[in-house]
């Protein structure tokens, strides 16, 4: 008899790949998840809908932005930073869904950063043509914790670069239902996104949502 040995789940998990040290890619580990995670980020975008926040230099960002979770990342006119309370609602941002958070800590635990809890989630929102210029995440108090980032919807390619602005980047795929975990050296390296291609998802149409998932504190 021939057993099948991926018949019950009909995928193979694919081994983590290491983009360079300290940055982890898990292929597919949210995949699963994507039920549960798309019926609990209903609720978050309703309690704080996606906005298009502004730089310190006056510039509309094209990523549509909200957060879940004790913190929300920010930008206005005065600065980049973490804060408890939406602007928009003058309210607490919604918590962070179990199922977000279970997964987060899940991921991060395979990575090898047992005990991760962030308590931050910013949710970025591409639509064709949406880009993120390089930057470092570095508004955290704590870079010894990691930053997890799970996508969803249409594929996006991610640059990953060096240390200074001027780096060269690689360019990495990030489909559907992958996670990365950015810890360690690669933690203040520089990052973008390059502009969303035109395309459209079974479940999310013509989008690409990102989470990603902090300690901000
Ligand atoms: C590497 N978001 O929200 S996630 C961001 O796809 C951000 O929306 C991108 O960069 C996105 O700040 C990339 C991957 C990511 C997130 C944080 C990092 C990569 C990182 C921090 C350090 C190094
Ligand atoms: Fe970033």
């Amino acid at each position: 008899m021939t057993m099948d040995l991926f018949a019950a789940t009909g995928e193979m998990a694919a081994l983590p790949e290491i983009l360079v040290p300290g940055a982890m890619v898990l292929r597919g580990h949210a995949t699963a998840d994507t039920a549960a995670v798309l019926a609990a980020l209903d609720g978050v975008f309703a309690a704080a809908p996606f906005r298009h926040m502004v730089t310190p230099g006056g510039c509309r960002m094209s990523v549509a932005m909200t957060n879940c979770g004790a913190y929300g990342w920010i930008t206005d006119k005065t600065g980049y930073r973490y804060d408890r309370i939406d602007p928009e609602s003058g309210r607490d941002w919604p918590p962070m869904p179990s199922p977000l958070l279970r997964l987060a800590t899940r991921a991060a635990a395979q990575a090898g950063y047992g005990g991760f809890v962030p308590d931050a989630c910013l949710i970025n929102r591409y639509v064709p043509g949406t880009r993120l210029s390089l930057h470092q995440d570095k508004d955290e108090m704590d870079f010894t914790a990691p930053i997890v980032s799970v996508s969803l919807g249409l594929p996006a390619t991610f640059l990953f670069g060096g240390m200074r602005r001027v780096d060269a980047a690689q360019r990495v795929p990030l489909w559907h239902g992958d996670v990365v975990v950015w810890g360690g050296p690669a933690r203040l390296r520089y990052h973008g996104v390059l502009p969303l291609k035109a395309g459209s998802h079974v479940l999310l149409g013509e989008q690409r949502i990102n989470l990603t998932f902090r300690k901000a504190t």
